[in-house]
Order: structure tokens, then C-alpha cells, then sequence
């Protein structure tokens, strides 16, 4: 680890670098936790991150996002009477006061402040904690609600587009470089049936039926932090794909990921369900945290919004596959096979409820 710990002492830390670990879950950046030890050994936690810089094209452009919008929130943080340096991200500079460092081999660091005393959750286990989830998500696209959208570089272009997951999806299949399409016909074809789905949201959005907003785009419920004593939901992190969206998007892949009753990568589909109880925890939370912003239209296509992303997820997944796992981290052979099939089998689910998940969610309207 010693060229690691090299990187992370060129960030302004407080005190000398004393440990480092590889820490969290993400599929897509390297991420360790930093504890530095001040003279008087007090001791103060970071976060050093790898950005992917395969995925993410223009890291130096995706940090002015970040840096932006965390000093956007930190300003409503702070006039509201909150704590800035604990309900959102704080970057650390670099030694020549950058936002990140590239070192001589290519590759992008970036600081954040640890923020302690916090729990993440990678399976929903009490229905309180997703719905403290859900509103501090609604309360995050609220929150940005007035910012200066247009400034925001795109990171990846198309990134919730369904349509273009959609083709890239039918040209891995054409492609099969991996040789894996005969093991996965039926997958694929349960795809190819609900292209037209695919078109909702992207439709919705160049009609203007639905309001283009400046969202978070991976809501996935390890991306935020729940605090250990109150249980709140207090900071959203993992802020790398902030653009403009849809709110179903945001909706959608919490759902997707906390409303699920296996895990993402769960072998055994018999597990994998889409549980009401908590779709309705989230619904009810995230239009509580929007503070009355969404448009009747919006919260009627919850469910649309829920099955899309967790379908574009499946498509995702499916291709990585169909690829040769070379976008999502995988930690064993097949990983990303389960996961979409978990993915393809929460879809049938929602499929199966769907009267039931409209019915909740016109409760909220
Ligand atoms: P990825 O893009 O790879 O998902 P994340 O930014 O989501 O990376 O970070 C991965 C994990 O690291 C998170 O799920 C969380 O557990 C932890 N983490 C990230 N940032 C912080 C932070 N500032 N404080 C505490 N834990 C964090
Ligand atoms: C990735 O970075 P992480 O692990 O929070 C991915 C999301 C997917 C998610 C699936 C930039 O999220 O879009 O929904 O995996 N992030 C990127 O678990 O592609
Ligand atoms: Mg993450």
C-alpha cells in the first residue's frame, strides 16, 4: 500500500498519514478509508477514492461538479441550522490545491472528509431506515432544485438514456465476443419484449410531460449514510453522476436496489421479490422529501419509473456480461449474471403487483 499512502500525503490533511484500508462496496471506484494522526494524536478520518477513469472520461470535470454542488448544499445546509461538514461531501484539496491528484502513472485521486459515526446499508432490514432513506433523497433533488443546471458538465452522456442502453444492449448480443449469448437466450428475450418500455421516460422528458431536473442518477441505498444514534438518513454521497434527469430515475433505483428482498447479486431467484411494504415506505418518503415539487404525472409514474431503471439495470448488468465484465467490478465468475437476472427477476415481480404498486402510489398524489 505504500504508493497509496504516497497519494493520500498529498492531500491537505490534518496530521500524518497513520493507517489505510481498503473500504465499502462500490463497483466502480477504489475506495479506502485514510486516518491521519495530528502532533497532539488526535486523530481524523478520510475517504481517498480512485476515480474510474475508463468510465468517468473527464475526472477534472466531474470534480468541478462535485465541488460545486457540495458548496451549493453546504450553503442551504448551513441556513437551515445543519451541520455542513456532516449532511454532505467535503473535499479535500490537494497540496497545489486541486480537487484531486493525477499521478505520473494516470490516475485520479480525490479526498473526501469521513463521515463518522454513520452506517450504510446494503440490504434494507427495518422499513424506518428506507424511509429515512427516501426522504433525505426527495429532500437532496429538493435541495437542488434551484441549481444552476446548465453548468453542469455531463460525466457520461446517456447515462439513464433506455433507448441507447437499449441498442448498446442489442449490439453486445450481435457482437457475443465472450461466446455467452447461447447461455442467456431467455434473458435476452424477456429484454427484447419490453423494448417499448424503454421509450417512457425518454419520451416523457423530450414531450415535456416530465420535468427535466438536476438529479442524483445512483441512488442506490449504499450511497447514503444513515447516522449510527438517530438512524436518519444524513448525507448522500457517491455524487459522481449528478446531471439532469428525472426523479424516476432517482426513485427508481432506490427501489431497485432497498425494495429488493434478496441482494443485487442474490443465485437463488427464489429470494428475489419486490417488496410492497417497503416500495410503499419509499413512495410515501421520497414524495415527503420532495416537499410537494413533484407533478401529479410524476408520482402516477413512480412504478413506471421503479420497473425502468431497475430493467435498464438488468439490460446493464446483462451487457457487461455479454462483454466480458469489463465495466462493473466483479468479484467472482457469473457475478454479473446473477445480478442481472436479479434485476430481470424483480421486473417480473413488479409486473406481477403491478395494480397493487399504482394504487399506493396514488395515495401520495
Ligand atoms: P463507488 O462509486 O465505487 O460506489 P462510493 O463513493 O459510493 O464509490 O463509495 C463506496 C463506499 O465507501 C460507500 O458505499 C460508503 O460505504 C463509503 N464511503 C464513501 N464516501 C464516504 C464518506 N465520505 N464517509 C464515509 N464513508 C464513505
Ligand atoms: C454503480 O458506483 P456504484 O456502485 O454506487 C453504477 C450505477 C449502478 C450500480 C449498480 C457510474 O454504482 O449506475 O446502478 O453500480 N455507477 C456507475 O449496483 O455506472
Ligand atoms: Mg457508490
Amino acid at each position: 500500500m505504500e504508493n497509496i499512502r504516497r497519494i493520500a500525503e498529498q492531500f491537505c490533511t490534518q496530521g500524518k498519514v497513520k493507517e489505510l484500508i481498503p473500504f465499502g462496496n462500490g463497483h466502480i471506484n477504489d475506495t479506502f478509508r485514510v486516518i491521519c494522526e495530528g502532533d497532539s494524536g488526535v486523530e481524523k478520518k478520510y475517504i481517498l477514492q480512485r476515480i474510474n477513469h475508463e468510465i468517468f472520461k473527464d475526472p477534472a470535470g466531474l470534480m468541478e461538479n462535485v465541488r460545486n454542488v457540495t458548496e451549493f448544499l453546504k450553503k442551504k445546509i448551513l441556513a437551515s441550522g445543519g451541520d455542513p461538514l456532516r449532511e454532505t461531501l467535503t473535499v479535500i484539496c490537494s497540496k497545489d490545491q486541486k480537487d484531486y491528484v493525477k499521478t505520473e502513472g494516470g490516475s485520479w485521486w480525490r479526498m473526501y472528509l469521513f463521515i463518522d459515526d454513520t452506517f450504510c446499508m446494503e440490504m434494507v432490514e427495518k422499513p424506518e431506515d428506507f424511509y429515512n432513506c427516501a426522504v433525505s433523497f426527495g429532500n437532496f433533488q429538493r435541495l437542488l432544485s434551484d441549481y444552476p443546471a446548465e453548468t453542469l458538465c455531463e460525466v457520461i452522456p446517456n447515462f439513464h438514456n433506455t433507448v441507447s442502453r437499449f441498442a448498446d444492449f442489442v449490439k453486445a448480443v450481435e457482437a457475443d465476443v465472450c461466446g455467452r449469448k447461447k447461455e442467456v437466450e431467455a434473458e435476452i428475450q424477456f429484454i427484447l419484449d419490453r423494448k417499448a418500455d424503454c421509450h417512457v421516460i425518454c419520451d416523457g422528458l423530450e414531450s415535456g410531460e416530465i420535468p427535466l431536473r438536476v438529479t442524483h442518477n445512483d441512488t442506490k441505498i449504499n450511497n447514503i449514510m444513515l447516522d449510527n444514534e438517530t438512524g436518519k438518513a444524513i448525507c448522500v454521497i457517491d455524487l459522481d453522476t449528478i446531471m439532469p434527469g428525472s426523479s424516476l430515475y432517482d426513485f427508481g433505483d432506490s427501489i431497485r436496489s432497498g425494495a429488493n428482498t434478496g441482494a443485487e447479486d442474490e443465485p437463488d431467484l427464489s429470494r428475489v421479490s419486490c417488496n410492497l411494504e417497503l416500495f410503499e415506505c419509499y413512495a410515501k418518503g421520497f414524495v415527503e422529501g420532495c416537499g410537494g415539487s413533484l407533478t401529479d404525472r410524476e408520482i402516477e409514474l413512480l412504478p413506471m419509473g421503479a420497473k425502468i431503471i431497475t430493467l435498464e439495470q438488468g439490460i446493464r448488468f446483462l451487457t457487461d456480461y455479454l462483454q466480458g465484465d469489463t465495466y462493473y467490478k466483479i468479484h467472482r465468475a457469473g457475478q454479473n449474471l446473477d445480478r442481472a437476472r436479479t434485476q430481470l427477476k424483480m421486473v417480473a415481480d413488479m409486473e406481477s403487483k403491478w395494480e397493487e404498486m399504482e394504487a399506493i402510489v396514488r395515495k401520495y398524489m
